[in-house]
This record gives C-alpha cells, structure tokens and sequence, in this order.
C-alpha cells in the first residue's frame, strides 16, 4: 500500500510538474483585424490550428524526458526531435510570435529610432525591407514562413522556411532569432483572399506592429540563443563530435569495431576542427590549445588502432578525448 501511494504520488508530481504549453490568448478580438484578416480566419486560425499544435505537442511530449525541455531546446535540435515535435513545436512557437505582431490599425505602435537605423543600414530603407519580405514569402514554395531575423553577428536578415520549421531550428541553414514572421500557409488567408497571396501580404502589412517588432529586435541582440546557434553553426564542431559519437559510444558498450575501423576519420574530423575557424565570440587562445590538445590526442588513438592496441587501452584514450572535446564544447558556453 505505501509502495502504491509513493508511485502515486510520483506520477502526480511528475504531472504537476512537467511542463505543459498552453494556446496563448488573442491581444485582440477576432474581428479587430478586419478588414485584412477577417473574423472568420482569425477564429479557425487561432482557435483550431494552433490549439492543434499545442494539443499535439503536449500529446508528443507526455511521458518523455523531453517534457521538461524548453522550447527554445526542443527546436534547436529539430533534426534529432520527431516529426509530431518538430512540426507542433515549430507550430507553436511560430503562431504565438505571429500572434504578438500583429494589431489592429488603431492600435498600432510605431518603429523605434536604433531598430530602424539598423534597417536603413541593411536594408536602405522601411519600404525595401518590406520589399524583401514580400519577396521571401511569396516565393516560398506551398506551406511556410516568411522572416525577419536577428543572425548571430547581430545583422538583420530576411529569410524562409517550409511547413512549421523556423530559424531557430538546426535544420534550416540561415539561423537566428525571428523578430517577425509572416504565415504563408493557406489557412491563413484562403477564406478572404482564395489563392491571391500576393493581396493578402499587402493586406497584412497593415497590421504589422513595428513597436513589437522593435522590442523583439532590441531583446534579441542580448539573448544568449544567439551565442548558442552560432556555437551550433560551427560545422567542424558538429563534423567531429558526430564521429566521436558514433565511435566512443559504442566503446563504452564494449563495441570496438566502429573505433578500430574509424579512427583514421577520427583524426581526420580533429585535424579539421583544429585548423577550423571558431566563430568570433569563441575565438580565444584556451580554445585553440583545447583544440590542439584534442587532436594530439585523436593522433595517438589511431596509432593505438594501428598497433591493435588492447580494448581497455582504447577505451582510457577515447574516454580522454572525449573529455578534451567537452572541455572545448565548454569553453565555447559564455
Ligand atoms: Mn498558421
């Protein structure tokens, strides 16, 4: 009986404490769009599509020990994550951004002075920034997104992405932080607008918030997402710990063989990512000597493997490296 209530009480706090995400509430009515976006559209949009992204998603979590993930965690790494989590996630966080950009005429706010400097930097000008994003999302092929997005260097970018995907996810290849987004999908436009796209972007130009979006701009020039996705963007990271990962794992299972007939790539994937360029924010001097450490170290694996060194050998050495390469993964974490 006390063993049944303590699982009891388990499976209650891990319910009380497991996140679950909720449908953010409309700033406004669904008719104070009109007449660019009509009642009708904002309703099913909001009220069904979304609520069936964070239904779904909240159903793909339940249970995993992904549901304590954050929702910046979970698209990160898109590429590792399944379809349901990849598409609901992508769904929910979009719709909720896009939510928070938009306003009724009236109740627009205006651009602030260093966010439209950076536009006329960049861009020249407000009107070829709109340009530009007209340009993106109508010519995204099918189902996506149009973005405005603040990169890892700080720039502004315009950009687009297919389905539910969005640039903060490890599977599209220009990355950042979207400021604003436009739904292209035809659930957003096809009650009011059919298959004119084009009508219905110049129509919702009307109701883009430049106040928001401008607030959106000034926090994510500091958000720390920033330093991860560039830290992500650095291929020859990635290159080299996806062969370290298929190679030690396996080790630390008792399985030699993907390290005695690999550890030739090994090497090769460390000689590249010592001679790889860090972004500029990890580009400092204990970076590169745990770099070159790392591949002095790949150096003697494989002259270990040459030598049919003994597993326990091979397992001590690979155990070092792995560790070198975590010591560069941290020295990248601000
Ligand atoms: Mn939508």
């Amino acid at each position: 009986m006390k063993a049944l209530l303590s699982i009891l009480f388990i499976s209650m706090s891990t319910l009380l404490f497991a996140q679950e995400f909720n449908l953010p509430a409309l700033p406004y009515s669904y008719s104070s769009y009109e007449p660019y976006i009509d009642a009708q559209t904002m309703e099913i949009h909001h009220g069904k599509h979304h609520q069936a992204y964070v239904t779904n998603l909240n159903k793909a979590l339940a249970g995993t020990k992904l549901a304590s993930f954050s929702m910046n965690q979970l698209l990160m790494d898109a590429s590792f994550r399944s379809d349901a989590i990849r598409n609901n996630a992508g769904g929910h966080y979009n719709h909720s951004l896009f939510w928070e950009i938009l306003a009724p005429k009236d109740k627009l706010t205006s651009v602030q002075a260093s966010f439209e400097a950076a536009i006329n930097a960049q861009y020249g000008s407000m009107d070829s920034l709109k340009k530009a994003l007209t340009q993106a999302a109508s010519t995204r092929f099918g189902s996506g997104w149009a973005w405005l997005i603040v990169t890892p260097d700080k720039k502004l970018m315009v950009t687009s992405t297919g389905n539910q995907d969005n640039p903060i996810m490890d599977v599209t290849k220009d990355r950042g932080i979207p400021i604003l987004g436009i739904d292209v999908w035809e659930h957003a436009y096809y009650l009011k607008y059919q298959n004119k796209r084009g009508d219905y972007l110049s129509g919702i130009f009307n109701l883009i918030d430049w106040g928001i979006v401008s607030e959106k701009y000034t926090k994510a020039l500091v958000d720390p997402l920033l330093s991860e996705i560039e830290k992500e963007n650095w291929m020859a990271l990635k290159d080299f710990h996806k062969v370290m990962a298929q190679t030690f794992h396996p080790c630390e299972d008792g399985n030699f063989v993907p390290l005695r007939t690999r550890s030739g790539e090994l090497l090769a994937k460390a000689i590249l990512f010592s001679a790889s360029k860090p972004p500029v924010s990890k580009d400092k001097p204990n970076v590169h000597k745990a770099l070159a450490d790392l591949e002095e170290q790949c150096e003697k694996i494989h002259e270990l493997v040459g030598k049919n060194a003994k597993d326990e050998v091979l397992l001590k050495e690979m155990t070092k490296a792995h560790d070198l390469f975590h010591q560069v993964e941290e020295l990248c974490h601000d």
